[in-house]
């Protein structure tokens, strides 16, 4: 398969190649979550949920692997690192109890993947309790198991856990792409940058593409 991209062309064998959504949980997309207690709008985030529904369900009648994550952390919070919990004043810290169950918690309302992109059966869902989706999950063995090489990327935030799986990913091995209207920031000026700076220097983390590029080579 051959996407329009930038800084060029992206090849990919799709029977190698995983569509991930980072994160698309109510904690980052609607009020009263994770995202909402760090002081941010969560509204500018369910803007790319259509984009990211049009791609989902083509690669899913394309018959390629999907692969889900969530930021989560265990009831006992044993896998959240203190500095983690303690840093910053948010409104509320993770693990207490919010208007969706306790924050960002496994298994609460709250860190439910949001309707509209829900896993279907058969398709990997991955905890993490990190920024990045290959710390301490699992997740390299279960990519290699399934010969996967390539990952396309939609979700958030584009540049926190978006930007560090990418960068964890390329550290490994693989071939990365974002979709550009698939990602969101709450920080506009953020998500600019950080497209900017994965395909810099001869894509030194990945490629960027529109999602029209990838429904195009899906034809
Ligand atoms: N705060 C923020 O922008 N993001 C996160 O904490 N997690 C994810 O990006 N999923």
């Amino acid at each position: 398969m051959h996407i329009n991209a930038q800084p060029f062309a992206y090849e990919c064998d799709p029977r190698a190649t995983a569509l991930v959504l980072i994160d698309m949980q109510r904690d980052f997309i609607e009020p009263g979550g994770f995202g909402e207690t760090l002081g941010n709008d969560v509204s500018l985030l369910a803007a790319i949920v259509p984009a990211c529904r049009s791609v989902l369900a083509a690669w899913r009648r394309a018959g390629g692997l999907v692969l889900h994550t969530r930021e989560a952390h265990q009831p006992d919070l044993s896998d959240c690192p203190p500095a983690k919990r303690l840093r910053g004043n948010p409104s509320l810290r993770i693990g207490d109890a919010g208007p969706m169950g306790r924050i960002l918690v496994a298994g609460e309302p709250g860190n439910q993947i949001i309707d509209a992109l829900a896993p279907a059966p058969g398709e990997l869902v991955i905890d993490k309790p990190g920024k990045g989706m290959f710390w301490a999950t699992g997740l390299h063995e279960k990519l290699q198991a399934r010969g996967v090489t390539h990952l396309i990327f939609m979700g958030v935030t584009t540049e926190v856990c978006v930007q560090t799986s990418m960068r964890e990913a390329n550290d490994r091995g693989y071939d990365s792409l974002v979709l550009e209207d698939c990602t969101e920031s709450y920080f506009p000026a953020f998500k600019a940058a950080t497209l900017e700076m994965i395909r810099a220097q001869g894509a030194i983390v990945g490629w960027t593409a529109r999602s029209e590029a990838l429904l195009a080579a899906l034809k």
